[in-house]
């Protein structure tokens, strides 16, 4: 199953390691077919090419729309070389074989990450490219493909451990990386077409991204994982620069995500706010009159779990907050920008990582989100669900006060980022008890009072800051059983979509404790 390499193509946008490749190559006897931009490369390296032009008797023409669509090339490329038929036709009609094929595609993503135009996109898709690839993976039997600059090295070591010639487990898994490519590629080319014409249903898409990152390994160090980017400029933890720090684990990138997407919900123009995230889950979230109090209320709500957390700030971050940050081991912290000397505050913290983003993430921007499930994925729109002042519809006889509207509305804002079930306590723009995940909506009541009771302790507080405070709830309250928990650690008004079919008993048990009670129409859960 070895085939020798006799004759090879190159056609490539990125130059990189180019002539060090095709010098490899002649040395070792390849003859090397080439296209416009890149034998020209690699005839100025001195390396003898022949160009592809030359072989088809075609030029290139249409400003290289077609240059290496010919079928003295996907001839070469896709010949059975142990079939008598193709074997003939090769000989007749002048085709001669292309045992390795070396392409990488026209930079359609960069020019995707850069903003060009539509024009310039459309000028970005390569035809040829991707066809070339696609045939000489196909043909993997008898030929090699290489679509990454990656892989040259492993090609020559490949040759040099073969006497010229590869084995066939290797070709087929450039094949499998060859396939992986043009898939993404296209999948690239279709996303940005979606987005350019404003299509934003999940339906008729395709899903692909591109390799960002190896990781040591995923959620459990048994389990490999790697993180690829979708091309999206969405402000986040995959567009971020990180400052210092060792490289992010899957689950530093994933709860950095959270409290990104979190924090973003608070416009600085409204004032600082900072979100602390512990396993996707916020520990606390806060407003302050400076970043450093908005950080301290934060942490205040559970200094426990807020160790070796994710902190996400709203603005830009500043010395007296970096300090703050410092005091406890922190192991993310992301900021839309940072003053120098915060940046040399945490300098001295080896294990601290600092991302920079291109500014907050915009929530009510549309987009999708997808989950992968046993034999499928799950696509849907993004929750960027709003929601203001007006939106609300009061339902109790008690009306929240102008202080409470806004906590209620803050309790909200978080309530939409907790995984449901999510009971969310506020008390003067912090979160004073967050309870995550339980599968009854009153369990997660008790536990954010229990925790709110702990923290008022362990702060030597007279009593939990969930007396007077403000409750949200992701969904509906199915029965007043939760709504009455909340009662009983002390909250005062209440935000819920309401929609349940026993309303009526939930507003008349929120009469009866003297709570205000809001409905917003729309619910939250997030699982
Ligand atoms: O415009 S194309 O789609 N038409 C082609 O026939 C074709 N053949 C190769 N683009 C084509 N290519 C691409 O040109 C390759 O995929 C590669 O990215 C690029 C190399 O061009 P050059 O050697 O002139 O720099």
């Amino acid at each position: 199953d070895l085939h020798p390499v006799r004759r090879a193509l190159i056609s490539v946008s990125d130059k990189t390691g180019l002539t060090d490749l095709a010098k490899a190559l002649a040395d070792r006897g390849v003859e090397i077919l080439s296209t416009g931009g890149s034998a020209k490369a690699i005839r100025d390296a001195g390396i003898s090419v022949r160009d592809v032009a030359d072989v088809t008797g075609f030029p290139e023409m249409m400003d290289g729309r077609v240059k290496t669509l010919h079928p003295k090339v996907h001839g070469g490329l896709l010949a059975l070389r142990d079939n008598a038929d193709h074997v003939a036709a090769m000989k007749e009609h002048g085709i001669g074989e292309i045992d390795l094929l070396v392409v990488n595609l026209y930079p359609f993503e960069a020019a995707l990450a850069r903003g060009a135009g539509y024009d310039e996109m459309i000028e970005n898709i390569d035809i040829g490219g991707p066809a070339m690839i696609r045939a000489a993976a196909k043909n993997h039997a008898f030929v090699s493909t290489v679509v990454d600059v990656e892989d040259y090295g492993p090609l020559l070591a490949e040759l040099d451990a073969n006497d010229g010639q590869t084995s066939y487990v290797f070709r087929q898994r450039l094949a499998q990386i060859a396939y992986a490519r043009t898939g993404a590629y296209d999948a690239a080319v279709s996303t940005w077409m979606a987005d350019a014409i404003g299509e934003t249903t999940p339906r008729r898409r395709v899903f692909a991204g591109t390799l960002a990152q190896s990781l040591r390994y995923g959620e459990n160090p048994h389990q490999a994982a790697a993180f690829y980017t979708d091309g999206s400029d969405r402000p986040g933890v995959a567009v971020a620069a990180q400052l210092q720090g060792k490289e992010l684990s899957y689950n530093n990138i994933n709860d950095t995500d959270a409290a990104f997407e979190l924090v973003s919900e608070f416009l600085p123009a409204e004032g600082f706010a900072c979100a602390i995230i512990k396993h996707a889950n916020p520990s606390g979230v806060a407003r302050g009159a400076t970043l450093k109090e908005a950080y301290q209320k934060a942490f205040d709500c559970d200094r426990t779990s807020a160790f070796g957390g994710i902190v996400a700030l709203n603005s830009r971050l500043d010395v007296e907050t970096a300090q703050a940050i410092c005091e406890i081991f922190t192991e993310v912290v992301i900021a839309p920008a940072a003053d120098d000397d915060a940046i040399e505050v945490f300098a001295a913290k080896k294990n601290l990582r600092l991302l920079l983003t291109p500014g907050l993430a915009n929530t009510a921007e549309a987009g999708l989100s997808y989950r992968q499930v046993s034999g499928g994925m799950l696509v849907q729109d993004r929750d960027n669900g709003q929601m203001a002042l007006d939106d609300l519809k009061v339902v109790t006889k008690k009306a929240p006060t102008e202080e409470q509207m806004r906590d209620l509305l803050f309790a909200w804002k978080v309530a939409k980022h907790v995984k449901s079930n999510a009971i969310v306590y506020v008390k003067d723009g912090a979160t004073v008890g967050v309870g995550a995940g339980q599968m009854s909506r009153l369990d997660s009541a008790l536990i954010a009072a229990k925790k709110a009771e702990r923290m008022a302790e362990a702060m030597g507080l007279p009593q939990p800051l969930t007396i007077g405070s403000a409750v949200a709830s992701d969904a509906f309250f199915p029965f007043a059983d939760g709504l009455m928990e909340a009662a009983a650690a002390g909250a005062t008004c209440v935000i819920q979509p309401g929609g349940s079919m026993r309303d009526d008993e939930v507003i008349k048990a929120a009469d009866e404790a003297g709570l205000a009670m809001v409905f917003t129409g729309m619910r939250h859960f997030r699982h």
